[in-house]
């Protein structure tokens, strides 16, 4: 007969794995996803290498990143890099996004310089919540053109997105750390933007339109720095 402790650690380790933090439904990950590794920079417990890796086509004009949070607050970064073990050298592809409200969360038309075309990169989703930061990888070939939003781009009827900034995710470009070990207890990781603007899903379809033109200029001086 289990005893209670035992029975007890089940029931947490049950919690856990239930805790998904976030997933990532486009482009595909990584994998396995593994929650209990979410938290381990840059690709949530994998070594990748780029040089053995399948890549998935990424249109610089325009493609998705469709993402599902547990948390009901979360301010991202999304990232690339060359370096074959994503050891480094990270370079911002959109501006720092806040979400507000937990759920499906999707960015239908990020576009990047057409300079990326024909190269080989691995993407890091970096989600900074409230329990901490947390990461998944795609590999990608940047390729021309303009994608289709796939099915899975979608929003949730309670989650909003607007540009933000967060300093501990901007200090993981470039040649900074790959991660943070940063403990989410004792300091507060949310900063809920007091600016900005702040679009309400009024339906998917309107909703990726109001964000894409807000996103393109923000994109243009991000890039332009
Ligand atoms: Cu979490």
């Amino acid at each position: 007969m289990p005893s209670l402790l035992s029975l007890a650690a089940s029931a947490l380790l049950l919690a856990r794995s239930l805790h998904a933090h976030f997933t990532v439904q486009h482009p595909p990950i990584i994998g396995p996803f593994n929650a209990e590794e979410e938290d381990s920079a840059p690709c949530g417990g994998h070594s990748p290498d780029l040089n053995t890796l399948p890549a998935n086509d990424f249109h610089v004009d325009g493609d998705a990143i469709a993402t599902t949070l547990t948390h009901s607050q979360s301010t991202w970064l999304y990232r690339v890099t060359t370096d074959a073990t994503a050891s480094g050298n990270w370079t911002q592809i959109w501006g720092i996004v806040d979400q507000q409200g937990a759920g499906a969360f999707c960015i239908p038309q990020i576009s990047v310089p057409h300079s990326f075309i024909g190269q080989k990169v691995i993407l890091s989703i970096v989600s900074h919540a409230t329990d901490g930061f947390l990461y998944q990888c795609s590999a990608l070939n940047f390729v021309e053109g303009i994608a289709t939003a796939p099915s899975d781009c979608r929003n949730g009827s309670n989650t909003q997105g607007s540009f933000s900034s967060d300093a501990e995710l901007t200090a993981m470009l470039g040649d900074g750390p790959v991660g943070s070990s940063a403990s989410p207890s004792g300091s507060s990781p949310t900063d809920v933007p007091s600016g900005g603007t702040t679009t309400k899903p009024g339906g998917s379809e309107g909703r990726g339109v109001v964000f894409t033109v807000g996103l393109m200029a923000v994109l243009g001086s991000v890039l332009a720095v």
